[in-house]
């Protein structure tokens, strides 16, 4: 431990020290003089020298690692949406202000090269990105953890709109390469899928199964770097590509010629081609059952290895080792687990199961059904042969316990069991995770209540005590000091630094909430903000706002449940009344929306075609005079999201109450001074309580009032006949007044609107609405506002992801620091 401490670098950490390290990775690295180079070879090679610094380090803590047989977390993540990774490794590495410096003087700045970077985007939503800021907060507490995961070619598809409807390419992003990845083929594992059953004597001579037969593939690791603040731990993101084992397969060259060579290694590359575009909704494609087994193949392989090298027994396996399954999508790790030791190693069933149960936690991020992972029994049968035996033997035995401990009850064993009887026999791998894991944890209060009380409750009762919850967070380096340095700058000067590690010090600046200066330096960020946000719309779609007007911003993946299409409704009103009523004083708006939609979910898509109609329309009338203006900026993504978080004054989250498990989006518009307008559902009800009832606009139908209105019969025509104004919007969508050219066109959502609503939208309106009445009164009293969206951001110390990860830590993984 003591040798530890005596990190010492290597590199010249001094300005025109990292001028020359810049300069040298241009030339040695990429090959390019300083005459010829473009911007994006400086921002490699700038990125490369900020690596070298990040890279010293990572050998340092592994060693560390290593030599204090130190307990490991592994992260196992169908996704991680880091964004870009630039201006964090120059916070991490300690050099920001000195590489500012050292490129000033070469005549460039970081403000220019960071745009360079194209993002990586290895995730669909919230839960990447929830994966993302954790593993941020593992290292700056010091904390031993590796994150696992897939390294797709592409990842999450790039939007475009032609004609208001979106369009969907592919996202390239490794096209030019990227400095922060390393990529160690002498790590590389083979793994099996497809293939049979056959039972063969072992060298014990017991006549056994034995998977045989399958195609091997090859997982070939590339390792990020993932540097913690403030601290010299540097641990790692190691991703896994798929290739065939052989470059080029003789065999199938001999039979069938090279064409049939080439294909087979084809087929096996596409493993890690693409991220599937899919928020919450599962397809049930073989595909993506065999990523999610040959992501967690590799990694378990690499945890053995590792395990192996400085222990000795098995049975400390779960000493050494705890396994964070991120929702279900890496769920079949608790077969290969147990399959590994039994199978491979001739562990005894109830040794392996007792191992296995001790090292898996797993974390549930949605309450949706159709969310819910289901495999038919026979594409597993195809996929995993020798996996389903091994479930059908879990649940065998796990339904012995249930029948001990409620003897006969035929209703209890139909709920709780792993495979849902039906047409097809599915495997349930919500249920596997329950049963496999020691911890399973929702990720908000609310969130994790209903979870125990609505969908596992009988799981509840049969395993007390396993679970918990951890409400989410957000890392405050990116969602503050990076992503609005004007606000950060005014923090320090403030209260000094040190919130950027122990966010709870922002408590000092409540007490300069009524304080007309501070107020107005507050406010001067914000609207520098707002400024630099109205030139990227101006730039990327031409649309001039005002920076005085309120931002009123939805950003977020589109969903029914998460009812921009409610947001739609409200400015349709405000629309109308201003037409009826041309003297209404309102101060004025710019709603901001940002979404992606899932390519196959139509109604999704439809939305985003409404109110991309509904806002040219607005912003072309004349009559409104800019008191109103509607902007959808395409191709949400991290990056975009930090330049739209600090310019925000009004956050929609608007999720019907109980379907929204937790929402980040929310803390990290809340965090830089935005006040939320939104329901009592998941994190919500937190930032609530942290920020007080004062300082948030809390509307719509409480889950015990959707669960009453849904159970009474919920009729959405009634809504809509009853209230003069809901109807008029609703229609007026549904009429092709918005979109002459295309008739009909939104018509779907007018009609789910009228008859069906699954989502409480017409219910919400008015609430919803003359909650909007308070915030305008609100934004109209500036100091009033100020002092609001300053104990906002004063309250948000709970919603770091380093509370959250301590928690994990501490109560979940027993983990313990380890300081290099
Ligand atoms: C939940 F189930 C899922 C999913 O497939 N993808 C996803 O992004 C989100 N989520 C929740 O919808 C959010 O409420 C939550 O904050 C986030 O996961 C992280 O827990």
């Amino acid at each position: 431990m003591s040798e530890s401490a005596q990190f010492t670098s290597a590199i010249d950490h001094s300005v025109p020290g990292l001028k020359k390290l810049i300069k040298n990775h241009l030339k040695f690295s990429l090959a390019r003089d300083t005459q010829t180079a473009s911007r994006r070879d400086w921002w490699l090679a700038t990125s490369k020298a900020a690596q070298s610094l990040i890279i010293e380090r990572m050998i340092a803590t592994q060693t560390a690692h290593h030599r204090t047989n130190a307990k490991r977390v592994y992260y196992f993540s169908l996704e991680f949406l880091m964004g870009r990774l630039f201006s964090n490794s120059l916070y991490s590495a300690g050099i920001f202000d000195e590489i500012e410096l050292a490129l000033q003087e070469m005549g460039l700045d970081t403000e220019t090269l960071r745009k360079e970077e194209y993002d990586m985007a290895l995730g669909n939503g919230g839960l990447g990105r929830l994966a993302a800021c954790f593993l941020d907060s593992l290292a700056t507490l010091d904390l031993p953890a590796v994150g696992y995961g897939i390294h797709y070619q592409y990842g999450l598809f790039k939007q475009e709109f032609r004609n208001g409807h979106q369009v969907e390419l592919p996202d390239a992003w490794l096209t030019y390469g990227t400095p922060w990845e390393i990529v160690r083929p002498e790590h590389s594992t083979e793994v099996q899928v497809f293939g049979q059953v056959e039972n063969v004597f072992d060298d014990r001579g017991n006549y056994v199964p034995r998977w045989t037969g399958g195609k091997k593939i090859l997982g070939v690791p590339y390792d990020i770097p993932i540097p913690g603040f403030g601290t010299n731990t540097v641990n790692f993101l190691r991703l896994w590509e798929s290739r065939a084992p052989e470059e080029f397969d003789f065999e199938a060259f001999n039979r069938g010629g090279y064409g049939e060579a080439v294909r087979e290694k084809n087929v096996s590359e596409t493993i890690s081609k693409v991220l599937y575009p899919n928020d919450k909704t599962e397809s049930g494609k073989e595909l993506r059952l065999v990523q999610q087994y040959f992501f967690v193949a590799c990694s378990l392989r690499d945890i053995f290895r590792r395990f192996r090298k400085d222990n000795e027994a098995w049975e400390d396996f779960p000493e050494k080792v705890a396994i964070q399954l991120n929702d279900t999508h890496p769920a079949i790790a608790i077969v290969e687990l147990l399959r590994l030791f039994h199978d491979e190693y001739g562990m005894a069933w109830e040794k392996a199961w007792s191992i296995v149960t001790k090292t898996f936690a797993y974390t549930n991020h949605t309450l949706l059904p159709e969310a819910l992972e289901k495999w038919s029994v026979p594409l597993f049968q195809k996929v995993l042969p020798r996996h389903l035996q091994l479930i059908f033997e879990i649940n065998k035995r796990h339904l012995e316990q249930v029948e001990a401990k409620w003897p006969g009850d035929v209703h209890r064993k139909r709920v709780l069991s792993i495979i849902e009887e039906g047409h097809v026999q599915m495997v349930r791998m919500a249920h596997l995770s329950v049963v496999g894991s020691f911890s399973v944890n929702g990720v908000a209060a609310l969130h994790t209540q209903l979870l125990k009380a609505e969908l596992f409750p009988e799981f509840d009762e049969m395993f007390p005590g396993k679970f918990n919850n951890k409400t989410n967070g957000i890392t405050p380096r990116r969602w503050l000091l990076a992503c609005n340095p004007r606000l950060s700058t005014l923090i320090s000067k403030k209260i000094g630094t040190g919130w950027e590690r122990d966010l709870d010090k922002l408590r000092g600046l409540e007490q300069y909430a009524n304080d007309p200066d501070f107020q107005s330096e507050f406010m001067a960020v914000k609207h520098a903000n707002k400024v630099d946000l109205a030139r990227i719309i101006k730039t990327q779609i031409g649309i001039s706002v005002n920076p005085a007007a309120l931002f009123d911003v939805q950003i977020k993946r589109l969903h029914e449940y998460k009812r921009q299409h409610l947001n739609l409704l409200h400015i349709l009103a405000l629309y109308r009344r201003l037409l009826q009523n041309p003297d209404l004083d309102i101060a004025p708006r710019v709603f901001i929306f940002s979404a992606k939609a899932a390519p196959g979910y139509d109604l999704a898509k439809c939305i985003i075609k409404a109110i991309n109609s509904v806002g040219t329309h607005i912003n072309a009338d004349k009559r409104i005079n800019d008191r109103l203006k509607v902007v959808f900026l395409p191709n949400y993504r991290v990056s975009l999201a930090q330049r739209i978080v600090p310019a925000a004054d009004l956050s929609e989250q608007i999720s019907t109450a109980g379907k929204e498990a937790s929402g980040t989006g929310n803390m990290k518009l809340a965090l830089n001074g935005a006040l939320t307008i939104g329901t009592l559902d998941g994190a919500n009800v937190e930032i609530r309580e942290e920020v007080g009832e004062e300082n948030i606009f809390i509307c719509g139908m409480t889950v015990e009032e959707v669960t009453a209105l849904v159970k009474k019969g919920y009729r959405p025509h009634d809504f809509y006949m009853a209230n003069e104004e809901l109807r008029a919007v609703v229609d007026w969508i549904g009429s092709n007044y918005f979109t002459p050219d295309e008739p009909g066109c939104l018509r779907m959502l007018c009609d789910n609107l009228i008859y069906n609503d699954p989502f409480l939208v017409l219910a919400d309106f008015q609430s919803y609405s003359d909650s909007h009445k308070l915030v305008d009164a609100a934004f109209k009293d500036k100091p009033r506002w100020a002092k609001m969206a300053i104990m906002n951001t004063a309250r948000m110390g709970k919603f770091s992801s380093d509370r959250t990860i301590g928690q994990y830590a501490s109560e979940i993984w027993k983990l313990d620091p380890v300081k290099v």
